[in-house]
């Protein structure tokens, strides 16, 4: 087999730029080591920032992200001080919008079967060859049987445990990383959001968010102990819990229901450099990690997306190469940015276990100053609606 451009890993970030690359006419297989059915369960990110929005109308999946998105020009930040909100459209023009990474990846599957693109499910065993020549090539098996696609280049998009990140070769790369002390626990229920908008609350009892995905779904997390199990969790528990950290005027009108899912994600920051090596491309959670506070996760891999297609696009337009040259710079300049915003809004919303009461002063003094200054509420409006581009 042959194509210009291997895509390892189904998830956002490679089916965005698969549907981008067959806008332009280049060819793409995606390599995907699960089933559909399976990707389209994991639940994850929920807010979409603008940047995002725009990629996927480029890409033209944004009829059903259009129709039942939920445009919030705003989010609610509560504390034991008592809660504020930090209008996005005053300070920045624009909203985010509320619509779930598992709806995104649908729409993306749906859009690139309808075109006909090509993805290989349940692939196992993917090695990359020859990823620092001009003929790398990709090896993989289905259902034990061998198979080797030629390619021009290959776009690694396949999340954080992927293979492709560790296929450059450790003296290559450099990895930054810090591990939070906590992970979230999250639920998704079929009741109705318990408000319009998202509410982040850092209490004493530690960080709680309350999300959404529609009008009857609600998503909510608690910040627990990675030591934790998910099974020590009842839904009462859950609900209890939740209720506790909520100011009183909200957890009075949370709606409680059955839990339809319920898993704890831990958090991390992570960064590699370089973003490519050779013929490959490192894109999306393969490359970096934030913790979800914020949610810039998938955002930040759509970004690295816009990038690395605009390269493509100029190197198959015009053979001009300086987009593919810079994309690493270019993806983690940004990156960088992100990771900053999601690390000081963990730091700021949760409690950490060796926290003294400086520390703590020091939360509560800055949600004082985010409270009551303007520059402040803009520049936390301008990351959360997303960085330009
Ligand atoms: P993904 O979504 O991990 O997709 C990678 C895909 O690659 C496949 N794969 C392989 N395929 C072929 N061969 C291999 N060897 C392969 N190894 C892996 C995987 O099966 C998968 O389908 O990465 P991508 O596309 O870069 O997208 C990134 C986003 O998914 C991610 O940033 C966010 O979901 C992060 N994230 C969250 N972000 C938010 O903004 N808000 C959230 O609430 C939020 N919750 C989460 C999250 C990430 C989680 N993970 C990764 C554990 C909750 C969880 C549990
Ligand atoms: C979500 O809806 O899952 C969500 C929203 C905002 C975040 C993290 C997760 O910061």
């Amino acid at each position: 087999m042959r194509t210009q451009v291997v895509i390892i890993g189904g998830g956002p970030s490679g089916l965005l730029l698969g549907q981008l690359l067959h806008g332009i006419g280049v060819d793409a297989i995606v390599l995907e080591r699960k089933t559909r059915d399976y990707v389209l369960s994991r639940i994850r990110a929920g807010v979409l920032e603008r940047g995002t929005v725009g990629l996927l109308e480029q890409a033209g999946v944004d009829a059903r992200l259009k129709a039942q998105g939920m445009p919030h020009d705003g989010t609610l930040i509560a504390s034991d001080m008592g809660s504020f909100r930090v209008d996005f459209t005053e300070h920045t023009g624009t909203t985010v919008m509320v619509y779930g990474q598992t709806e995104v990846t649908r729409d993306l599957y749906d859009a690139r079967e309808a075109c006909g693109a090509q993805t290989i499910f349940d692939v196992a065993n993917v090695t990359i060859e020859g990823a620092d020549t001009d003929t790398p090539a990709v090896h993989f098996e289905v259902d034990g049987k061998p198979h080797t696609i030629a390619c021009d280049y290959i776009a690694g998009c396949d999340g954080f445990h992927g293979v492709s990140r560790k296929s450059i070769p450790e003296e290559k790369r450099r990895e930054f990383e810090k591990v939070y002390p906590f992970g979230w626990l999250g639920v998704l229920s079929e009741t109705p959001p318990v408000d319009d908008e998202l509410i982040y609350a850092n209490s004493e009892r530690g960080f709680a968010l309350c999300s959404m995905r529609n009008a009857n779904l609600s998503r909510y997390y608690v910040q627990c102990s990675m030591a934790d199990n998910v099974d020590n969790w009842s839904d009462q528990d859950f609900w209890t819990e939740l209720k506790r950290r909520l100011p009183q005027d909200v957890s009075a009108k949370l709606v409680t229901g059955p839990t339809i899912e319920k898993s704890i994600a831990p958090l991390r920051s992570f960064v590699t450099e370089p973003m490519r090596w050779g013929q490959l491309f490192l894109c999306g959670d393969a490359a970096h990690i934030v913790p979800p506070t914020g949610a810039k996760g998938l955002n930040t891999a759509a970004s690295d997306v816009h990038y690395l297609f605009e390269g493509f696009k100029s190197w198959y337009g015009s053979q001009d190469s300086a987009g593919l040259d810079t994309y690493s710079q270019r993806a983690l300049a940004r990156v960088w940015k992100a990771e900053r915003f999601s690390w000081w809004f963990s730091s700021l919303m949760h409690r950490f276990p060796d926290q003294s009461d400086f520390d703590l002063r020091m939360q509560q003094s800055e949600l004082e100053f985010l409270r009551t200054n303007d520059a402040a509420q803009k520049a936390f409006a301008e990351n959360y609606v997303g960085l330009p581009y």
